[in-house]
């Protein structure tokens, strides 16, 4: 089956390159796909490109653009089983997880529809009755979308919605592991209506396609989420034309602990943080700073809890995570455990792949937990991005209040990366100082994980550029005019000779 989407039609790629998509769960095959290379880059690009420039979609007006995408979430209803199947199968996910992203791409598409005709823009008083000042909202232009796989259909809605919703058109590029929910959407883009030209979707990997998007001198914006190294790249690649650029590049997320916290909420929590999805989130709870006065009874349940966890693949309806996306990312997760260990950490629970037939095929590891962690570490500083819990102490006895606050603050933001952190406090007063202090981008308090699509996303730090969701993840798909309309232009004489 041709696998690129051009100017409103399957075509086949250029590239020629074929991919086996297997379930990590298990091995078994999924689909096969073609990929693209250079050449559909250009033909996608060129495609947008026209799109943006001549087409209808830039010029469409605010109410039609948002009930498009309120037909893409109607689509998306109808489809849902179907397309939730497809995201566990890629990405080895549970099933009900993925019923969860399902349900909320669907909020996606409603935010932003919601907002697509909101804040048109202003009139600004000039002061002068014959002069009209305006500023205006305008789409930036073709936009370049890639995206990871561990949220595939969840982070393409948080780039394809917002975009479309300010009147863009873009080339997508999902991850090369995880493309199947991304062939369904833009099926669904053009059964929803959506111009020719206005989607376009070339698969393959980060070299072949990914690459050559970020350096296209037609592309107008690129966002990308993923990986802070590949974050850097694109963002060296982006510079050449000075495109926009928004980047989601992960983060190490600190869940803070103090010995007043609701102990029980917060260890239950502390699960979810870190072992949802195998860790494989971005806003992963990987770090726990625990007080030092709870920290043996709390590590100690914790651990307990944490052995008791089952695995299995999207469809054990007994599992309660799944298997890590591939054998590198896995391998990659094991280098990061055995160099914890091998700078001093204690291994109290996992660091090794589960063993048996459920488990043989598959990108299986066990929930692993690093005690005696300090923030020098790479397992503490990098993302894992595997089900690893370390675990560093702070508010050393006899230590004052104010002291404990302060060393759970500065151990928390000892972190190149500032995507998210939580704080766990009965008092509430700590709770607002310390969520105040925290050098992220979102600050749980008493709570890990929840998001909304009417809030913000993004990370301080290198954890990123730009906002998505909220009202702000509009500003990053938008170009802000002022429009000077003097209505009665006049000689003004200020070079007519006459002064002396
Ligand atoms: O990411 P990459 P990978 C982190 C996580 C993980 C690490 C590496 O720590 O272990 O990144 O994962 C495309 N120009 N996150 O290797 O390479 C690529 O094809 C343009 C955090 O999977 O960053 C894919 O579509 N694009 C993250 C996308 O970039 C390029 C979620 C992400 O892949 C490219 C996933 C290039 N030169 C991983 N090279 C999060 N923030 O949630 C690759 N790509």
């Amino acid at each position: 089956m041709p696998e690129l989407y051009v100017d409103g039609a399957w075509r086949d790629a250029l590239g020629g390159g074929t991919r086996e998509i297997t379930c990590p769960a298990d091995g078994s095959p999924v689909r096969t796909v073609s990929e693209g290379g250079p050449g559909d880059v250009d033909l996608a690009v060129a495609a947008a490109r026209a799109a943006f420039d001549t087409g209808p979609w830039p010029s469409t007006p605010a109410p039609e653009r948002a009930a498009l995408l309120h037909r893409v979430a109607d689509l998306l209803e109808r489809d849902a089983a179907e397309v939730a199947r497809r995201e566990s199968l890629d990405t080895g996910k549970r099933l009900v997880e993925s019923d969860y992203d399902v349900a909320d791409v669907v909020s996606v598409f409603r935010h932003f529809a919601g907002l697509a005709g909101a804040e048109a823009g202003r009139v600004v008083d000039t002061g002068r009755p014959d002069v009209v000042s305006r500023v205006v909202h305008e789409p930036v232009g073709v936009c370049a979308l890639i995206t990871p796989w561990n949220y595939p259909l969840l982070q393409t809605a948080w780039k394809v919605a917002p975009c479309l919703a300010t009147g863009n058109t873009f080339v997508l590029k999902p991850s090369e592991l995880t493309p199947s929910t991304a062939l369904w959407l833009m099926d669904a883009l053009t059964e929803a209506g959506l111009p020719a030209g206005v989607a376009n979707l070339v698969l393959g990997d980060g070299a072949e396609v990914g690459a050559p998007m970020t350096e296209h001198a037609d592309v107008d914006l690129v966002s990308f989420t993923g990986g802070l190294s590949t974050g850097k790249r694109v963002m060296v690649a982006a510079a050449a034309t000075v495109k926009k650029i928004a980047l989601e590049l992960g983060g190490k997320n600190p869940n803070i602990v103090f010995a007043d916290a609701d102990l029980e909420v917060a260890l239950d929590m502390a699960l979810t943080a870190v072992f949802l999805h195998s860790g494989q989130v971005c806003s992963a709870g990987a770090r726990l700073l625990v007080e030092e006065s709870i920290h043996d009874d709390f590590v100690e349940q914790l651990v307990e809890r944490a052995a008791l966890i089952r695995l299995g693949g999207p469809f054990d309806d007994d599992a309660e995570t799944g298997a890590l996306i591939s054998a590198a990312h896995r391998d990659k997760v094991e280098a990061y455990v055995a160099a914890g260990v091998a700078e001093g950490a204690k291994l109290l629970l996992g660091g090794e792949r589960p063993t048996g037939p459920a488990y043989d095929a598959g990108y299986f590891y066990l929930p692993t937990v690093l005690d005696g962690c300090t923030s020098e570490m790479s397992v503490v500083q990098e993302e894992s991005f595997g089900p690893v819990l370390t675990i560093e102490t702070f508010g050393a006895t006899g230590a004052s209040s104010d002291e404990v606050e302060d060393d759970a603050v500065r151990l928390a933001n000892d972190s190149i990366y500032g995507l998210a952190g939580a704080v766990w406090t009965r008092d509430g007063g700590r709770a607002e100082r310390v969520a105040a202090r925290l050098r992220m981008g979102t600050v749980w308090i008493n709570d890990f994980h929840p998001y909304v699509a009417q809030a913000e996303w993004g990370g301080y730090k290198q954890s990123g550029i730009g906002r998505e969701l909220g009202s702000a993840g509009l500003e990053e798909y938008r170009e802000t005019k002022h429009v000077w309309h003097n209505t009665r232009p006049t000689v003004q004489s200020w070079f007519d000779g006459r002064k002396p």
